[in-house]
């Protein structure tokens, strides 16, 4: 899977992709994460790229010429099979979208700031608008880095057989059981017993039943989704 990411700010994210399973999966030619400054398409020498809004307000909005140059450019040379703009105001992130958009070859990401990018860039290129929760962050890119972790891990061969994603929680809309590792004896905290005696069988029906305790206390919702 290849990803290119529009961003005014490059710098945050350098860091994400360049540690543990996001780095692995680059090593190994999985994963490859392309990030694009903006500015390099600013319409001016003063490295325009946002404007004040039509109709007033405070607050700029990004314009149309720099994306769309943006745009146009790295269409030519890959074909995207979504282009998604990280916006508070786009459809929430879940398991289920990373599930589906892990089956993709080429995604492009544009991050937004300030007010967000001019309605006709939506309407005329964009594909897909995510949000990652119901909050403000100040701008797209962190909402980028998140959800190119939850795709990166899920594409074959970035996990480990032990670590399959196919465990995790949500991934069968059940929260995941709790876990425990040495001492079997923490301050007289006891590792439940049942995990400690080897009965693989045993062991596999207590998690399940943990899961949907766990996911009747603390998400019900969950549990109400298809
Ligand atoms: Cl994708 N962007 C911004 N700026 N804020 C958000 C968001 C995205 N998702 C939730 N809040």
């Amino acid at each position: 899977m290849h990803i290119d990411i529009i961003t005014v700010l490059p710098e945050l994210l350098e860091s994400p992709f360049n540690h543990s399973i996001m780095k692995r999966a680059q090593e190994k030619g999985l994963l490859t994460v392309q990030t694009y400054n903006l500015r390099k398409w600013a319409i001016n020498k003063h490295m325009q790229i946002d404007d004040y809004q039509f109709g007033g307000g405070a607050g700029m909005v990004m314009m149309c010429e720099p994306l769309a140059n943006a745009i146009d450019e790295l269409q030519q040379g890959r074909k995207y099979d979504e282009i998604i703009y990280l916006t508070p105001d786009g459809k929430t992130f879940n398991q289920k979208t990373a599930n589906h958009l892990s089956l993709f070859n080429n995604l492009l990401l544009i991050c937004g700031h300030y007010k967000g990018i001019d309605e006709r860039i939506r309407e005329q290129y964009v594909t897909m608008e995510i949000s990652i929760g119901d909050y403000v962050l100040s701008g797209g890119e962190l909402a980028a880095a998140i959800v190119v972790d939850a795709i990166g891990r899920l594409l074959p061969g970035v996990l480990s057989d032990e670590t399959s994603a196919l465990f995790d929680s949500f991934q069968d809309n059940l929260l995941a059981p709790p876990v425990y590792t040495r001492p079997a004896d923490f301050r007289g905290k006891k590792v439940p017993e049942i995990l400690l005696q080897g009965d693989p069988k045993k062991v596999e029906e207590w998690r399940h039943e943990q899961s949907l305790l766990r996911t009747k206390t603390r998400r019900p919702d969950l549990l109400d989704e298809e």
